[in-house]
C-alpha cells in the first residue's frame, strides 16, 4: 500500500503557512531549489535569495510579430448554471485557443504572463529542443510575472499534441495543472489518416480541488474500480472543455456520420474512464500517434495527460451521455450530451459491461528490436518528508532533485523498465521523445508509440526510446502531486 500509516490529515496551520510562504515570496516555482530549501534550509540564506539566483530572465523580443500569442491571465468561468470557477487560463478561455501548426514549418509563439507568479508553457509531445520545450529542469526559462517570452520551434511529429503549464503547485491547489492552463496543439502532417464527417476536441478537467485526508477509506471503497486513480486531492466539479455535463451545447450529429473525437485528459491528478452508450470508439491514435491495430472498444481509459483519437460511427439515434462510467463523476459534471438531429428528451445513460483497459489490443504482437541499453526504474512512496502534507516519491530510492540523471548516447535505443512499487497508478511522461511500448505486465508488444504510459499498482511496463534528440530530457509522473514531490528525473546525453 502506498500510503504512510501516518495518514493524510493535515492541519490548517501547515497549509496556511505554506501558502503564506508562496504568496509573500512571489518566487519562481523552481522545484530543485524549493525542495532543497524546504527540506534543508541553507544556513544564512533566505529562500528568496536561493531561488532568485536560479532565475533566468524571460526572453522578450520587441521586433516582429509572433505567429501565435498566448496570454496567461485570470479568468472566471461559468461551468454550469450558477457554478463559477476562478482560474488562470490562456487568453481567458478553457481550453486555450486551438493551435493548428504545420509539421516541419517553423513557428513562433509569444506567451505573455499576466499572472502574479512565474510560469512556463510545455509543448507536450513534440520533438523539440530543451530550451523551448517548457520544462525548467531541462533549462527552459520561467517567464517572470508581467513579461513576454517567445518560444520558437519547428513542430514535429504530426498528431494530437497539447500545451499546458509546467509550473509546480506543491500545496497551492490553484497553481500548475490544477488551473485552466491547457489547450490543444494539433500538428498537421501531409496525410490525414482517417476520413470523418465532423471532429470534436474534448478536454477533460477537474475543478475546485481540496485536500482529502481520508483517502485511504476512499481507496478501499473504490477498490473495485481499478482504473480510478487514488489521490490526496478531491474535486467538486469536472468539465469537458469548459462546461459540466448538460450545461453546454451538445455534440450534434446525424445518423450515419463518422465523428472524430480527440480526447485529452487535462486533469491534474485524476485518471478517467469514459463510455458513450449505444456506440463504440474505434481508437485510431494514442497520444496523437496512429496505432498499429485500430480497435473498437466500449470504454476508453485516459490517464492524466493521455490523448485518444477515436472514430465513432453514429448509428444509434437518440440523445446520449458521453461521460464517465462513474455515476459520482457524471454528477460532478464529467460528460457531454450527444444529440442526433431531430431527437430530443433527457440524455440517456447505460452502464457498459465491466471492462479492463488493455493497451496491448491497439499494438502489434511482434517483438520490438532489442535495446542497446536498459534502465530499471523502481518507484515507491516514502511517506511525508520535511513536514509536507503530501507523500514524497522515490525512483530507485532517490527523489528529485537529489537524483542522478540517466546518461544516454545519441543514436542508441534504450529501454526504460518501469516498476511500480506502490499502490497508486502513475501516468509517466517522457519529454522531447516518443517511446514505443514494448511490455505491459507479461505481454510483449510493439508499434504502440506514446509519450505517456499509465503504470498500474505494482505493475511493470517497459518502453523503448531512441536517443535521437540531444539535450536534457525530463521524464516524470504527470500526476501533479507526484511530480511536485520527487517523482522526476533527467536524462542527459553523453558528450
Ligand atoms: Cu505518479
Amino acid at each position: 500500500m502506498a500510503l504512510a500509516p501516518s495518514g493524510k490529515a493535515t492541519t490548517a496551520t501547515t497549509l496556511r503557512e505554506k501558502n503564506k510562504l508562496r504568496t509573500d515570496e512571489r518566487i519562481p516555482m523552481n522545484r530543485r531549489d524549493f525542495l532543497s530549501s524546504a527540506g534543508m534550509l541553507l544556513a544564512g540564506q533566505s529562500l528568496r535569495a536561493v531561488l532568485s539566483a536560479q532565475t533566468k530572465p524571460g526572453d522578450v523580443r520587441a521586433a516582429g510579430k509572433a505567429d501565435h500569442a498566448l496570454r496567461i491571465e485570470p479568468c472566471t468561468l461559468e461551468i454550469g448554471p450558477g457554478v463559477t470557477v476562478k482560474t488562470l487560463a490562456y487568453n481567458g478561455q478553457v481550453p486555450g485557443p486551438l493551435l493548428r501548426l504545420r509539421e516541419g514549418v517553423p513557428t513562433s509563439i509569444d506567451v505573455t504572463n499576466a499572472s502574479a507568479d512565474p510560469d512556463i508553457v510545455h509543448w507536450h509531445g513534440l520533438a523539440i529542443d530543451s530550451l523551448n520545450d517548457g520544462a525548467m529542469e531541462e533549462g527552459s526559462p520561467m517567464i517572470p510575472a508581467g513579461q513576454t517570452h517567445r518560444y520558437t520551434f519547428t513542430p514535429k511529429p504530426s498528431g494530437t499534441r497539447w500545451y499546458h503549464t509546467h509550473a509546480a503547485a506543491y500545496g497551492n491547489l490553484s497553481a500548475g495543472t490544477y488551473s485552466g492552463q491547457f489547450g490543444f496543439l494539433l500538428i498537421e502532417g501531409r496525410e490525414n489518416p482517417a476520413h470523418y464527417d465532423q471532429e470534436f476536441n474534448l478536454a477533460i478537467h477537474h475543478w475546485e480541488p481540496s485536500f482529502v485526508p481520508m483517502v485511504e477509506t476512499m481507496r478501499e471503497q473504490s477498490s473495485n474500480m481499478p482504473l480510478t486513480a487514488g489521490s490526496d486531492v478531491g474535486y467538486k466539479y469536472a468539465t469537458i472543455n469548459d462546461r459540466m455535463l448538460g450545461a453546454g451545447d451538445p455534440i450534434r450529429v446525424k445518423p450515419g456520420q463518422r465523428v472524430l473525437l480527440r480526447l485529452l485528459n487535462a486533469s491534474a491528478t485524476e485518471n478517467v474512464v469514459l463510455a458513450l452508450p449505444g456506440h463504440r470508439f474505434t481508437v485510431i491514435a494514442m497520444d496523437g500517434n496512429p496505432v498499429p491495430n485500430p480497435t473498437s472498444v466500449d470504454v476508453l481509459s485516459l490517464a492524466v495527460a493521455e490523448r485518444v483519437d477515436a472514430i465513432v460511427e453514429m448509428n444509434s439515434p437518440g440523445v446520449w451521455i458521453l461521460g464517465s462510467t462513474l455515476e459520482k463523476a457524471r454528477q460532478m459534471g464529467l460528460g457531454i450530451v450527444v444529440e442526433y438531429a431531430g431527437k430530443s428528451g433527457p440524455p440517456m445513460w447505460k452502464d457498459p459491461a465491466p471492462a479492463t483497459w488493455d493497451y496491448t489490443q491497439f499494438a502489434s504482437a511482434n517483438a520490438a528490436p532489442a535495446p542497446d541499453g536498459s534502465f530499471v526504474l523502481t518507484f515507491r512512496d516514502i511517506g511525508q518528508q520535511h513536514g509536507s502534507q503530501f507523500d514524497t516519491w522515490t525512483i530507485n530510492n532517490k527523489s528529485w532533485p537529489e537524483i542522478e540523471p540517466l546518461i544516454v548516447s545519441a543514436g542508441k535505443r534504450y529501454r526504460l523498465v518501469f516498476r511500480n512499487g506502490s499502490g497508486d497508478q502513475h501516468p509517466l511522461h517522457l519529454h522531447r521523445h516518443t517511446f514505443e511500448v514494448t511490455r505491459i505486465g507479461d505481454k510483449h508488444l510493439s508499434g504502440l508509440m506514446k509519450d505517456v504510459i499509465n503504470v498500474m499498482p505494482l505493475g511493470t511496463v517497459e518502453v523503448d526510446f531512441v536517443a535521437n534528440n540531444p539535450g536534457d530530457t525530463l521524464w516524470h509522473c504527470h500526476q501533479q502531486l507526484h511530480m511536485d514531490y520527487g517523482f522526476m528525473q533527467l536524462i542527459k546525453y553523453s558528450a
